[in-house]
Parts: structure tokens; C-alpha cells; sequence
């Protein structure tokens, strides 16, 4: 029995680590009440996740944990790599969640996107950082209400791009697309991928996942999806293909989920019936994806594809129009 829930890939594309949850708040050697939600990057040997760690007021913060493995044996940095600091920082008064890493090839190094969060609501900053423990914010690039964002590694026809997720109330919360000339700046904004409404997975909010991944086939971009049923919210993950040179054209999008709660340490938690991924991590072109995500709100796991089965299963997906 035990062997069975080791193995179960409940038919789904990603196959779960043995070991989940691979980093939990003990792993932390500080008092705190949960650890999830966590960018994720290779830096030479070392996996880096930045995890979102909530204290025991409810507000949360950023801290560096690296192993050798991506697995086993984190290192968590002390003190915490990005405290709220709201002295200089007013947005970040009620914290700093949710960070998605890209890194910007061409400035050689890591651009950070994360939610801050204040009196005025949830919006989205910029810190970039070399080694993930010294950043440089950069202050507010999407005032309130925004979150979920990640940028594009790249320039596409000389501006950078961000994925984000503006909201007023009373709408729906759609991804949106925006570009820049200078990573500050943003403009030209489209709305991308709108909620799918009725009963779909994906139903009454979407937000980008992980940041998008460059392919042949296009930009792989994996993203959640909400559901609201009288038991509550369910957190899924699906998956798109957007054009490489026009990203604000959806190619393909996933009609069913490709990730979802399923195992005990996903339905239950602070925030039950959850997975949420802020990072993956490409070892070799084409290869595999470790895709660590932030389970039921509590703890962080790890989850394993093959990016040629997303990419041959999106591919088999019914085309956007
Ligand atoms: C979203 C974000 C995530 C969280 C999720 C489920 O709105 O705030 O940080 O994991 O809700 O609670």
C-alpha cells in the first residue's frame, strides 16, 4: 500500500518525489509557521529555492534554502534573505510573497518578481540579485491589485515581457501580458488567458505558475487554475504554449489540468486542496523539469516531467483561435 502511494502518478503528466514534502518549516531552525510557495533555481551545483516562509503574526517573508541534490540536506539561510523591510518599503508592510525567478541572460543575472503586499493591496515588485543573497530592489513595477507575475528570460523584439495578473473587483482575475523597454516601464498590455468559467478546472481565477520556459514549439507557460466549489477553492495546474516572437498569442492551452491535489500533504494544510508552483528548473535542454510547488500553503514538494511529454501533450491540444 505504502509502495502504491510512493508510485501513484494519479495519470497525470508530472510524477511526485518519494521524499515529499522535500522542505517543511522544521527544516527552517527558526520559529515560523509554514514554508511553500518557492522560486526555484540552479546556481553552479546548488538548487536555490527562495521560499515564501509565513510567521506566527500571519505575515511572510523570503528566505534562501539550498542543497546539492534539489532534494535532500537544505541549507536555509539566517537571517532571512528578504525581510520586510516597510521603513523604506512601505509596499511591503504586510509582507513579501510568492517570488518567481528568470534568468535575464542578457544583464547576467536573476530577475525576481514577487508580490509585496500593504494596506493598498497585493502588487508586484522587481529585485534582482547574482547569487540570491544579496537584491537590489527594485520597487514596484504592477501597482495594486496585481500578482502572480514572471518575466520572460529574454527581450522579444527588443522589449522584455511579464506575465502578471491585474484584478478589480467583482471580475474575474485573467493573465495579462506587458512589455518594457527597460524592465520598469511597462506598457503595451494585453490580456492573455482569460478564467474558463461554469465548471472548468479553471473556472473563476488563473495566474502564472512558474516563469515561462523557451521551446521550439513556443514559450511553455504552466499556470494555476481556480475552482470554487461549496467545500471551497481548488488550486490546479495547467499548462500553454505561446507564440515565440508574438507571446500575446495563445498557440494551445491545456483543456484539463495536468497537476492537482491529490496526495495527503496537498489536501490538508492551512489552505487545503492546493498546489501551487512558483519555479522549475530545466537541468539539460529538453530534459527533465523539476517543478516545485507550495503545497496546501504549508509545505514545499517536488514533482518531475519530461518537457517533451508537456510539449507533445500540448501539442495534441486543441489549437486557440
Ligand atoms: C493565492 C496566493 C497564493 C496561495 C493561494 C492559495 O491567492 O495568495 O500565495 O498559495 O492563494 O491560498
Amino acid at each position: 500500500m505504502h509502495q502504491k502511494r510512493q508510485t501513484e502518478s494519479w495519470g497525470e503528466l508530472f510524477v511526485r518525489h518519494p521524499k515529499n514534502p522535500i522542505l517543511t518549516r522544521n527544516d527552517l531552525g527558526y520559529p515560523a509557521n509554514v514554508v511553500f510557495n518557492a522560486a526555484a533555481a540552479q546556481v553552479g551545483s546548488e538548487t536555490v529555492l527562495l521560499a515564501r516562509v509565513e510567521d506566527k503574526r500571519g505575515l511572510s517573508h523570503l528566505t534562501a534554502c539550498w542543497s546539492t541534490d534539489g532534494v535532500t540536506d537544505w541549507r536555509v539561510d539566517v537571517p532571512p534573505t528578504l525581510l520586510p523591510d516597510s521603513k523604506k518599503f512601505p509596499e511591503e508592510s504586510w509582507g513579501l510573497e510568492d517570488p518567481r525567478a528568470t534568468y535575464l541572460v542578457e544583464l547576467g543575472c536573476w530577475g525576481v518578481v514577487y508580490t509585496t503586499y500593504s494596506r493598498q493591496g497585493p502588487q508586484v515588485c522587481l529585485s534582482t540579485t547574482n547569487d540570491f543573497k544579496t537584491f537590489d530592489r527594485r520597487g514596484i513595477i504592477m501597482p495594486p491589485e496585481d500578482k502572480n507575475a514572471a518575466l520572460f528570460p529574454r527581450r522579444i523584439k527588443g522589449r522584455w515581457a511579464l506575465l502578471h495578473r491585474p484584478v478589480s473587483s467583482g471580475r474575474d482575475a485573467n493573465i495579462w501580458i506587458s512589455f518594457s523597454p527597460d524592465l520598469m516601464q511597462w506598457g503595451e498590455h494585453h490580456m492573455l488567458m482569460e478564467t474558463r468559467r461554469g465548471n472548468w478546472w479553471d473556472a473563476h481565477r488563473i495566474g502564472t505558475c512558474p516563469p515561462p520556459i523557451e521551446t521550439p514549439e513556443g514559450w511553455l507557460l504552466g499556470y494555476h487554475g481556480v475552482r470554487n466549489t461549496v467545500a471551497g477553492a481548488i488550486y490546479r495546474f495547467g499548462l500553454a504554449l505561446l507564440d515565440l516572437e508574438t507571446p500575446e498569442r495563445v498557440l494551445r492551452r491545456s483543456e484539463e489540468w495536468v497537476f492537482s491535489p491529490r496526495e495527503p500533504y496537498e489536501r490538508v494544510g492551512d489552505v487545503g486542496n492546493v498546489v501551487f508552483p512558483c519555479g522549475w528548473i530545466l537541468d539539460e535542454p529538453g530534459g527533465t523539469l523539476r517543478m516545485y510547488y507550495g503545497a496546501a500553503d504549508t509545505c514545499i514538494a517536488l514533482a518531475t516531467a519530461k518537457l517533451s511529454d508537456l510539449l507533445d501533450y500540448l501539442l495534441a491540444c486543441p489549437e486557440v483561435s
